[in-house]
């Protein structure tokens, strides 16, 4: 190992200090994964990713060991039946968001190894066009949690209790907002 390569790493180590996580112009935020009792084969994983930079990026796969397969997911009402299918990309536009929430796009879990228990953690992998992998630990929330996880419900729930909202995911928000210009 180069000392030119170990005065570069305390440079950033020093840049970084506040935040890891601004080692990536992806913030994650609001992650949840739905609950599922033993024997359920699916479930699904939500977040939002906010795009700090000036250049469009695409979420296109997810990765985690908690089941066999893991997908991108869009959800679509085609009449009035819900339909969902893998796509290749979600857009995360530049300085803008996507927000992976029940209804639309999700990270489906397709073969699941274990039940997944409200409270439990489960690791995921986010990976970008630009081949950037994001690390990603997500709270199972239960029927009633992801009920409030609805984008419609957060809006209203927002209005009364605007702390809430933030309460969800202010270790990224801190995080990021101290840092972030
Ligand atoms: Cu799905």
């Amino acid at each position: 190992m180069s000392s030119r390569f170990l005065t570069t790493v305390a440079a950033v180590a020093t840049l970084c200090a506040s935040s890891l996580a601004l080692a990536s112009d992806i913030q994650l935020s609001n992650p949840a994964v739905r609950a599922m009792p033993p024997g359920a084969p699916a479930s699904g994983a939500y977040v939002t990713l906010t795009n700090h930079s000036d250049q469009d990026r695409y979420l296109v796969a997810a990765e985690s060991d908690v089941a066999d397969a893991v997908e991108v997911h869009l959800s679509e009402m085609q009449g009035d039946t819900m339909k969902m299918y893998q796509v290749e990309q979600v857009l995360v536009p530049a300085h803008g968001q996507a927000q992976l929430k029940p209804g639309s796009y999700h990270i489906m879990m397709m073969g699941l190894k274990k039940p997944l228990k409200a409270g439990d953690q489960v690791a995921f992998t986010l990976v970008m066009k630009n081949g950037e992998r994001l690390p990603l630990t997500a709270p199972v929330l239960s029927p009633e949690e992801m009920t409030q996880y609805m984008p419609a419900g957060m809006k209203m729930k927002s209005m009364d209790h605007s702390k809430m909202n933030h309460g969800n995911h202010k270790k990224m928000a801190e995080g990021e907002h101290s840092s972030h210009h």
